[in-house]
C-alpha cells in the first residue's frame, strides 16, 4: 500500500466520520495484484462512515473499504476479532492435543503437523457481526491459508461414535459473568455467577471431516501472526468467522454438543418467524451467508464506477442500484475463477457508472450465488425476522457526493 494512501488510513481509523470531512478525494495506487481499476483513480469516500470502535481490545484493524485494493488481504490489513484479547502462545512446549471419546489420543508438536501433507485454500473470513453494530463494516478478509487437513488426523485418533461432538479449544479465556439467573432464584438479590471459560466451538463429525477443514499454521505465505492464531488455527472455509478457532490447543471429542458462551449465549441469532406470536427460534452461527458490499467509487478522467465485493457462496451475479433505481449488472472480476481452491474467496466486481450528475447518490449492490439465491433486501421477511445482529447479510446501501465539474 503506498504510503500517502497509510496515512490516509489512519486518518480514517482514528477520525472515524469527522476525518473525512476534511480528507477530500483518495489518491490510490495500483499495486501488481490491484483491485480492476487504473492506477491513479481517484476514491470519492462515502459519506456514510461507521462511528469509532468502541472495544479496540476486541476489534482491530477494520477494513476500510476505500482503501480495498488488493484481491488477497495482507496480514498486517487483515481485521481481528480476539474476544479474551490477542494472545502469545510460544511455538516452544506448543502441542496440540487429541483426546477425549477417541481410540487413540494424539499429541502433536508443530513440526510434527507441518511434516504431515500440506494444503492451501483461498477463502474469505468475515466475522459474523459484521455489517451489525453501526461500527462493523469491515469484518471481512481474504487470506490464502496453509496447513494439514484435520480429517485424517481425526480418523488417525479414532472417533468411535458418529454422533460425537468434536470440540476446538483456544488458548485463551477470560471471565465471563452468567446473568440471567433472576427469573429462578427469587432472593433478594439475583445471583450473578463469574467463572473463567476458555474459547471453544464445536461442530458434529460430520461437519468437522469436511476434507476442507485445516490446521493451519500459515497465513499468505507467512507464519500466522500471534493476532491471527500463532502457532495454530483452525481454518473452516465456509464457515463464519467464529468457528475458526485462533491458538487452537485441543480438540476433545464429546458426547454432547458444546454449549459454551460463543455456542450457545454469544453468536446466537434469535428470530420470530411469526411476528406477534412470541415463538422465537435460536440458532448458533454457523455457515457463511451470501453477500456482497459496494467497496468504492472511483473516477478516471471524467467517469465513474463502483467497485465491490462478494462473498459467502460461489458468486454467479452481482447487480448494482443507484438511487433506487433498476438494478443494473456488474461486471465479476475473473481472472481467479479457474483456480478451484479459490472457490471460498471473494469475488470483485466493477460497476461501470458512467458520468452521474453532481450531488448525493445512493449505491446499493445485491449478490446472486450459482444456484440463484439473491442476497436479501433489508426488509426481506427472513432478515427482518431477526432481532439480534448476527448474520447481517442484507444488501448494503452506501451514499456518495459526486462533485460538480
Ligand atoms: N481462540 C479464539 N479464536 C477465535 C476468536 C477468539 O476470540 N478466540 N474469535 C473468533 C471470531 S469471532 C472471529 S470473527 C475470527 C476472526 O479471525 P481473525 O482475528 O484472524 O480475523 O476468529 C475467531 N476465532
Ligand atoms: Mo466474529
Amino acid at each position: 500500500m503506498a504510503a500517502h494512501a497509510e496515512v490516509s488510513r489512519r486518518t480514517l481509523l482514528k477520525g472515524g466520520g469527522a476525518a473525512l470531512a476534511g480528507l477530500g478525494a483518495l489518491q490510490v495506487s495500483g499495486p501488481a495484484h490491484a483491485f480492476p481499476g487504473h492506477p491513479g483513480d481517484e476514491v470519492i469516500p462515502w459519506l456514510d462512515q461507521p462511528g469509532p470502535n468502541p472495544i479496540p481490545d476486541v476489534l482491530q484493524n477494520l477494513l476500510v473499504w476505500e482503501e480495498l485494493d488488493s484481491w488477497i488481504t495482507p496480514a498486517d490489513d487483515f481485521f481481528v476479532v480476539s474476544h479474551y484479547g490477542n494472545q502469545t502462545v510460544s511455538e516452544a512446549g506448543f502441542q496440540l492435543g487429541i483426546g477425549g471419546l477417541v481410540a487413540r489420543p494424539q499429541k502433536l508438536t508443530l513440526d510434527a503437523l507441518k511434516a504431515r501433507p500440506r494444503r492451501e485454500v483461498t477463502f474469505t473470513l468475515e466475522c459474523s457481526g459484521n455489517t451489525g453494530p453501526p461500527f462493523f463494516i469491515g469484518g471481512v478478509g481474504n487470506a490464502r491459508w496453509a496447513g494439514t487437513p484435520l480429517a485424517p488426523l481425526l480418523e488417525c485418533a479414532g472417533i468411535e461414535d458418529p454422533d460425537a461432538e468434536i470440540v476446538f479449544f483456544g488458548a485463551d479465556s477470560g471471565a465471563v459473568t452468567i446473568r440471567d439467573n433472576s427469573g429462578v432464584v427469587r432472593s433478594p438479590e439475583p445471583p450473578v455467577l463469574t467463572i473463567t471459560e476458555q474459547f471453544a466451538r464445536s461442530m458434529t463429525v460430520d461437519e468437522a471431516m469436511d476434507e476442507g477443514n485445516l490446521l493451519c499454521y500459515e497465513m499468505n505465505g507467512a507464519a500466522l501472526p500471534p493476532e491471527h492464531g500463532f502457532p495454530l488455527r483452525l481454518i473452516a472455509p465456509g464457515w463464519y468467522g467464529v468457528a475458526n478457532v485462533k491458538w487452537l490447543t485441543r480438540i476433545e471429542v464429546m458426547d454432547q454438543r458444546w454449549a459454551g458462551r460463543f455456542m450457545a449465549r454469544d453468536y446466537v441469532t434469535i428470530r420470530e418467524p411469526h411476528p406477534g406470536q412470541a415463538v422465537w427460534t435460536f440458532n448458533t452461527v454457523k455457515h457463511d451467508r451470501l453477500k456482497s458490499a459496494p467497496a468504492k467509487v472511483t473516477r478516471h478522467r471524467d467517469r465513474y464506477a463502483v467497485m465491490g465485493a462478494a462473498w459467502g457462496a460461489p458468486i454467479a451475479e452481482v447487480e448494482v442500484q443507484i438511487d433506487g433505481g433498476p438494478w443494473r449488472a456488474a461486471e465479476l472480476d475473473d481472472r481467479r475463477r479457474a483456480r478451484k481452491r479459490d472457490g471460498f474467496a471473494w469475488r470483485f466486481w466493477t460497476f461501470h457508472w458512467g458520468r452521474p450528475g453532481p450531488g448525493e447518490h445512493t449505491v446499493r449492490s445485491r449478490a446472486y450465488d450459482v444456484e440463484g439465491n439473491l442476497q436479501p433486501a433489508p426488509d426481506d421477511p427472513f432478515l427482518a425476522s431477526k432481532v439480534t445482529y448476527w448474520e447481517s447479510n442484507g444488501q448494503i446501501t452506501r451514499r456518495v457526493r459526486i462533485p460538480a465539474g
